[in-house]
């Protein structure tokens, strides 16, 4: 379990900063690698500059072990070039291969923000570049918003039916990834015939689904509550949006990008596909209504 002082960020300023001299190729380098990283949105001007002084270049070969399942927190790392594995050993089984990483991926934060021994083994795949920040700047910096956002949509996700099967990590990677938006009651969500850039999913409130067939006749489908997703379609399919989704009362989602859904959502594709082979049904049976 997690205690609350564990979680807590430091609030003395008393800290020194880290600063690693590095050339401006390597800065541009760092910029480059945290650019598509969640974990590093929202930092202000000072915490940005603070984040890249403190980071360390590591240059690691194929087969080497970054971290050891059971050791000790001390970096967290950003994947410049290269590929890793993870591999997870439950209760002194085998280890078993349970991710991998590639360029602008990250990990180690685990340990780092809960005290707690590292919960994998990482081992590069390749010859790689990662960039290293040490235990105390990421606590002070990173920390706060990750463990914020995590918790804020924790037990949310866990009530999302596409979603139980998925590890309680990956909940929390998509928790990283999501991004509130509130509608008021009748505001237009999605728009068919738009192309979809987004995921969503209902936190609160309600949705009615509208589809406009090839007459111009509106036909109004099964509407959605808490818990449901939509726009899936769209980006599964490169397909413009099929229907039009409006905010029935205030509506409130938590959306995901289409780079983040396709890489975060790999594990439910399958399932999401299987249930949009229902949509047809559905919209005959509108239709003869
Ligand atoms: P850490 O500090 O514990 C190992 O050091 C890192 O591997 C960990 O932080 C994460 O950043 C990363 N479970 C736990 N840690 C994982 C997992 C994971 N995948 C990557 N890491 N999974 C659950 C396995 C039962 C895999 C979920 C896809």
């Amino acid at each position: 379990s997690v205690s609350a002082e564990s979680m807590a960020p430091s609030q003395d300023k008393d800290y020194v900063k880290v600063v690693i001299p590095k050339t401006q190729e390597q800065r541009k380098r760092i910029e480059n690698s945290i650019e598509n990283n969640f974990l590093f949105k929202n930092l202000d001007e000072e915490q940005y500059k603070d984040v890249i002084d403190a980071m360390v270049e590591k240059r690691v070969s194929n087969h080497e072990q970054i971290i050891r399942q059971g050791g000790i927190g001390d970096f967290f790392y950003v994947v410049e070039t290269g590929t890793f594995d993870v591999y997870v050993s439950k209760n002194g089984a085998p280890p078993e291969k349970v991710h991998s990483y590639g360029p602008g991926g990250s990990f180690g934060e685990l340990a780092l923000m809960y005290n707690a021994p590292r919960a994998a083994t990482v081992v590069a795949t390749s010859d790689s570049v990662l960039w290293a920040l040490d235990r105390v700047t990421f606590r002070r910096i990173l920390m706060e918003n990750t463990s914020r956002k995590r918790k804020m949509y924790e037990s949310f996700l866990e009530e999302v039916p596409i979603l139980v099967s998925l590890e309680p990590y990956e909940r929390h990677k998509i928790a990283d990834a999501l991004e509130s938006a509130v509608y008021e009651d009748g505001q237009l969500v999605i728009k068919q015939g738009d192309i979809g850039n987004n995921f969503f999913l209902i936190e609160s409130g309600e949705a009615s689904v509208m589809k406009i067939d090839e007459e111009g006749i509106e036909h109004e489908l099964p509407g959605l509550k808490k818990g449901d997703y939509f726009g899936e379609l769209a980006l599964l399919n490169n397909k413009p949006r099929a229907v039009n989704i409006k905010a029935k009362g205030r509506l409130k989602v938590a959306t995901l990008g289409k780079k983040a859904f396709v890489r975060l959502l790999g594990p439910v594709v399958d399932i999401l596909k299987r249930n949009s082979d229902n949509y047809e049904t559905i919209t005959r049976n509108a239709r003869q209504q």
